[in-house]
Parts: C-alpha cells; structure tokens; sequence
C-alpha cells in the first residue's frame, strides 16, 4: 500500500480523544472505528455528531467519551452545522478574535444520517466548499432505533422493516454507493476504510484532514447486535467484507482512484454472507446474484483505478481544487 507509513507512524498515539468507558455494544465496530479515526488525530478538532448509536451511547449526561469540543446536532444537518462552525472560526479569525490556529472540522454520522436523511446538508456543505471532512460511520441500518433499513443496507439484508418472510426476502435494494456520490461533488478528497484495516483506516482519516476543502470517508462499521453476528468475529467480518469485495478500499485524490489493496484474488461472498443471522434466510439465487453485482462493481472502481493511473497528469481540465474562503 503506497503512502501508508506518510501518515500514521506505526506507533500510535496512548492517548485518545475519544474515551473509554461508553456504553456501545459489546463489541460495537463503530465504536472501535470512531477510536481509531479519532486516535488519528490531534486535539485541534471540533466534532459535529448528528444523532445515532455514536451520539447516545457516548454522551450520556453527565458523562462523555469525547476529549475534544463537540456538539450534537439533530438527524439531519450535521454537515449544515459544520459549514456554520467552519465559516464562523473563519469570520472570527478575520476579524482578530484570539483562535487557536489550524483548527479542524470534523462532522459525523451513520448511515442513516449521510445516505439518507442528511444527505442534502452534505451534498451543500461539499458544493459550497467547506474546509471540513465528513466520516459516514456506516452499519447498514439504523441501528440505534432498533434496526430498520436505511439505503445503506445491503440486498438481502433483514432488518425490521425488511423483513424475510413469505412476501420479502429481506433488504429489496441495491446498497445506496455514497462515496461514488461523494465523488460526483468533485471533492479533493474520498476515501473508504473499515476498522479491521486499522493503520489504512487512520491514514486516510488522517489525510482527510490535512487536506484543504470538503473531504468525505466512507467507514464500514460491524454492527454484531444488529447484522446478529458473533462479537469475537468483528475484525474478521469486517476484512471478510473487503477480501470477498463486499466492500472495497480505495481513495479518490483529486479525482484519481487509488485502490487500497491489491487482492489477487476475491474470497466467495459466502464467506461473509453466512456468519451473519440477517443474511442467514438468503436463497442459493439471491446468493448468485449478490456475488454478480459484487463483481461488477468491484472491476468498475478497479478499472476507475486503472484508468485514472494512466491518465494522471494528462487531464486538462482536472477536478475543482478547494475554493480559497
Ligand atoms: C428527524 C428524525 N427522525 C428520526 C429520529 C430518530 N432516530 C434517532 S437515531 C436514529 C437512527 C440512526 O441511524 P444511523 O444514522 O444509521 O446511525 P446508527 O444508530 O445506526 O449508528 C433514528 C431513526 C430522529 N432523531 N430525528
Ligand atoms: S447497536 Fe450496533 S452500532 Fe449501535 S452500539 Fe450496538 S453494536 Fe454498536
Ligand atoms: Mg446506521
């Protein structure tokens, strides 16, 4: 993997800015994520927390995880509430007020909070520019009000609003692509990462950062209560997802896709598929038809990967660099 030493030095930092002593679900991979995103980071940060599992089971009054300045904001508009905070430090700074210099903004959220019902705050905080980075912590449903389907969860997926059962076979969609949305906004910066990665993780939450303008990372956060998975196979379910291309790791700098690991070749979905109770109901022909469009959308972002490769440095017009604000 290129550039992943630049950022995160093998040795991680002891302290965290995101505490122990929450109340996460045993073995709750988007805890463990939100550890390791934020491990990568100094204290200069102000965290914007729209609401979900994350916000609850870490800021239960008058205890906090949290190190660093933050402030929760509703379902919908964590990324709105990052563009004020972004443009009112600017506008302090402007005009003397004694900031601390190089101060970052960091909205979060699940999701049900990016995919769907924050989505057009985001699609606005990215077009107009803010110097901030979005973290989609991603478990595929929202959990946090018991598990109904967002338009993150995967085909097949069970959850209490799609159901298996005589009339379903459980989630009717295709997974919503948010970093491919993230994308089309022409951002400097995308990038997807899950916890079982975790020096790949904190790099590119790292480099989302560092880089001036809107920059967006895509997490895969295990959800053992919610998927109905064995909490001694987090890790191993959320690699399983990248190995079988359930979930691919990759980067988007500038408009050019860098794939993050080079598998020479996919494990079968099954593999993934059948440790987790809300797929176990999936027939041998929904099985047939995830692995397909696993494949089909693995050798596009593959072939994104290639393409950008070769036309790195030939491109004319080239994507929006981050406004100067
Ligand atoms: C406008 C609005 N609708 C519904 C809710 C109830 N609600 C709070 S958290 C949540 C689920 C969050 O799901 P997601 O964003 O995926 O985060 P997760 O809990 O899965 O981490 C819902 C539906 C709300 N707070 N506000
Ligand atoms: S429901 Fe899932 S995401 Fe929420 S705290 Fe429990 S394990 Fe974590
Ligand atoms: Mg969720």
């Amino acid at each position: 993997m290129e550039n992943y030493a630049v950022y995160v030095p093998r040795l991680v930092k002891k302290e965290d800015n995101f505490a122990p002593g929450h109340r996460a679900c045993i073995g709750c991979g988007e805890a463990l994520a939100m550890r390791q995103a934020f491990k990568a980071l100094d204290n200069n940060v102000i965290v914007v927390n729209a609401t979900g599992c994350m916000e609850i089971f870490a800021s239960q009054f008058p205890l906090t995880s949290w190190q660093l300045p933050w402030i929760h904001t509703l379902f919908e508009n964590a990324a709105a509430v990052a563009s004020g905070v972004e443009a009112g430090y600017k506008a302090m700074k402007r005009k003397g007020v004694p900031l601390p210099e190089n101060t970052k903004i960091v909205a979060i959220g699940g999701d049900g909070a990016t995919s769907d019902i924050g989505l057009q705050a985001i699609s606005g905080a990215m077009e107009r520019g803010h110097d901030f980075t979005y973290i989609c912590f991603d478990n595929e449903a929202y959990m946090n009000t018991g598990n109904q389907r967002s338009s993150a969860t995967p085909f097949g997926a069970m959850t209490t609003t799609s159901p298996m059962g005589k009339k379903s076979f459980g989630q009717f969609s295709w997974k919503k692509n948010m970093p491919e949305i993230a994308v089309a906004h022409n951002i400097p910066y995308v990038a997807t990462a899950t916890h079982g990665y975790p020096f790949d993780l904190m790099a590119k939450v790292r480099k989302a950062v560092d880089t001036p303008g809107p920059a967006y990372v895509h997490i895969l956060a295990v959800c053992p209560t919610g998927w109905g998975s064995a909490t001694d196979t987090v890790i191993r379910q959320s690699r399983l997802a990248v190995q079988t291309g359930i979930f691919p790791l990759y980067e988007v700098e500038n408009g050019v896709y860098k794939m993050s690991i080079d598998l020479p070749k996919l494990r079968p979905v099954t593999d993934y598929l059948k440790i987790q109770r809300r797929f176990r109901h999936l027939s041998d022909d929904i099985i047939a038809q995830i692995q397909a469009r696993v494949k089909l959308e693995y050798q596009k972002i593959l072939e994104k990967a290639d393409v950008t490769k070769r036309a790195k440095g030939k491109s004319k017009t080239g994507p929006r660099k981050a406004p100067a604000r």
